[in-house]
């Protein structure tokens, strides 16, 4: 039990799954899991342990944004024993190639800063997908025949951005799409010697300004939880 999590420590199993919205991850439990218990409701965070194929899975939500990932990640990892965490989530797309409901595999996470960057002082320290998941992740979405992105990506600090030159700069530099948390989860995962990847799907579009109905959420989201639990089990 911690200051956010009100689970007793072997109800938490190794492998985390972790998509922002609680809502989400009940749903995710609920629908690929065995025999799914919630074992966290404080603040409304809802995670759940069940078994996939065998093997124990806890899919506990994130929140928004880097600072409140931080905060359910290091819990995990230093009081739970979390050592596989995977990001499942949505994403902007920020290149003209990448379309709608395209899979994006994070093999980096640029930031301007995260809760980490202040113990890294002086260093810009380049945040990293595990490369056996960021591998595995990937033959399991070529298999489910998704269009698959492979590259690097931006956790922002703000949702409504007022600085369109920093988008532009990233697009420029081949960033393939923007969201709110990886960095921070890669961070968190190098220090404790964790295994971490995001696997995103493309639910806007920065270039074209489209934006997925929310009906086609759910079933990208469905592909996403069965690409990561792929990849963690491989
Ligand atoms: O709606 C915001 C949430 O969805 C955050 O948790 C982000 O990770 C993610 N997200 C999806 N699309 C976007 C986007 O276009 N910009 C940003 N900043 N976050 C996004």
């Amino acid at each position: 039990m911690t200051a956010h999590i009100r689970a007793k420590k072997d109800q938490i199993a190794e492998t985390v799954l972790m998509p922002g919205d609680p809502l989400r991850a009940k749903w995710a439990a609920e629908t690929f899991l065995e025999d799914p218990k919630l074992v966290n409701d404080v603040r409304g965070m809802l995670g759940f342990t069940g078994t996939w194929r065998g093997n124990r899975v806890t899919i506990h939500g994130s929140g928004m944004g880097m600072p409140s990932l931080s905060i359910y990640a290091h819990e995990l990892i230093t009081q739970f024993g979390a050592k596989t965490l995977i990001r499942i989530g949505s994403t902007g797309a920020m290149q003209a190639h990448v379309k709608m409901r395209d899979v994006i595999l994070a093999q980096t996470a640029s930031s301007i800063s995260t809760p980490s960057a202040g113990i890294f002082r002086e260093v810009n320290f380049a945040p990293c997908a595990d490369f056996g998941l960021l591998r595995t992740a990937y033959d399991a979405a070529q298999s489910k025949g998704s269009d698959v992105h492979v590259g690097g990506i931006y956790s922002s600090d703000v949702f409504y951005d007022e600085r369109p030159d920093l988008t532009e700069m990233m697009t420029r530099h081949g960033i393939l799409a923007v969201e709110m948390e990886a960095a921070e989860l890669y961070n968190l995962a190098a220090r404790h010697g964790c295994r971490a990847l995001a696997v995103l799907t493309v639910s806007d579009h920065l270039v074209t300004g489209e934006q997925l109905p929310s009906a086609d959420r759910q079933s990208s989201f469905g592909d996403m939880v069965e690409i990561a639990l792929e990849a963690a089990f491989a």
